[in-house]
């Protein structure tokens, strides 16, 4: 069969911040991201200023205005921090843009290119979820460090000598319902259903969340999206929809290579882990379950960094606090090792874990 909306994989993740000078630097210092290209006042773009840092292909545009009045300026009052668009790119802009225009997905821009000396980019783009967008991307015959209109950029201090996370794993939304955008990746860009999912069964008992998985035929570009479910106490997606204003990007995953390393370096320089309590560790049927993995538990305990088998293989994750005042936006770090799940066995520590620092916000 072929497939009516290829991807090649995600092409960015831009962010609206309220400083995006500042956010540049959160991101090279703590998240040992290189920035590589800029725009702003002084390279002729009199209302916004936009740094482009990379670590391996990750690509993150943090994008904030530097005047009153603004666009960008009043999403930002409105959200807080946060994602405006998941780039993905495309092999061929005109063909995705029509078939997801004709499948029902709201048209944004129409399919436009952007040219300068090191040569063209195709682009166009569509409405997702809340005031989220697809910008979809095909930049096979450019050489440039971003887009035209962007110029090249120092990294604002020393990369690390090995970077903390080269690849983006999944990009996660938060909904109001769930089936409904699960449906439109499917009818927009012909993804599938991944086997992971909490239903109604499992939302019920613990989670006060719903989720599943769709990804393109190749798996490179993965969205979970998940539904506030009732419960007892208010879901950590509903506390989401609060205070982001509406649907929106929970989180970002990061695929690493060395877990460890990675937090050890990011703690340092002052990011927040959520905290899996010692049980977690100590839990018999846990172990039994994880068997092997590459370094000791005790080094995963140290770092509460959680582990989860299949009968693929097994996964390293952990999750970082919302990385602004806004109890929205936060990060994963994932090493892979055969798995191709999202951590299912870790499912109830994890959410013990959020609805602790719920509880700690007041938000329960
Ligand atoms: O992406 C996932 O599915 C996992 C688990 O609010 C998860 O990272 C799911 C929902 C959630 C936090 C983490
Ligand atoms: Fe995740």
């Amino acid at each position: 069969m072929s497939d009516a909306f290829p991807v090649k994989g995600m092409d960015a993740v831009v962010f609206a911040v309220g400083n995006a000078r500042q956010a540049a630097h959160y991101y090279s210092t703590a998240f040992g991201m290189r920035r590589v290209a800029y725009r702003g006042p002084e390279t002729g773009c009199p209302d916004e200023a936009a740094h482009v840092l990379e670590s391996g292909s990750v690509r993150f545009v943090l994008r904030g205005p530097v005047r009153a009045g603004t666009d960008l300026g009043r999403h930002v009052a409105e959200h807080g921090d946060g994602v405006v668009d998941l780039a993905i790119e495309v092999p061929d802009v005109e063909a995705a843009y029509e078939h997801a225009v004709a499948a029902g997905a709201r048209g944004l821009e129409e399919p436009y290119t952007l040219e300068d000396e090191h040569g063209k980019v195709h682009l166009a783009a569509i409405a997702a979820y809340g005031e989220t967008r697809h910008t979809l991307v095909d930049r096979s015959n450019y050489s440039g460090p971003y887009l035209p209109g962007y110029v090249a950029a120092d990294p604002i201090v020393e990369p690390p000598k090995r970077r903390y996370f080269q690849a983006i794993d999944h990009c996660v939304g938060n909904v109001e319902r769930m089936d409904e955008w699960v449906d439109f990746y499917h009818r927009v860009m012909g993804f599938t259903d991944m086997a992971e999912f909490i239903g109604d069964d499992i939302a019920t008992e613990y989670s006060a969340l719903m989720s599943k998985v769709v990804a393109d035929g190749t798996r490179k570009v993965k969205f979970p999206i998940n539904e506030p479910a009732d419960g007892p106490r208010k879901s950590q997606i509903q506390e989401y929809l609060e205070f982001y204003g509406g649907p929106g990007v929970q989180h970002i995953a990061l695929a690493t290579n060395d877990i460890l390393a990675a937090v050890d370096q990011m703690k340092a320089a002052g990011v927040e882990f959520l905290d899996t309590p010692d049980s977690y560790y100590d839990d018999p049927e846990l172990r039994a379950r994880i068997g092997e993995v590459r370094v000791p538990v005790e080094e995963l305990r140290k770092r509460r960094i959680l582990v989860d088998r299949d009968e693929d293989g097994y996964l390293l994750q952990i999750f970082t606090h919302p990385v602004q005042d806004r109890p929205t936006v936060f990060f994963e770090l994932i090493e892979r090792h055969g798995s191709m799940g999202f951590g299912k066995g870790n499912f109830k520590a994890l959410f013990e874990a959020i609805e602790r620092e719920q509880a700690r916000r007041g938000n329960l």
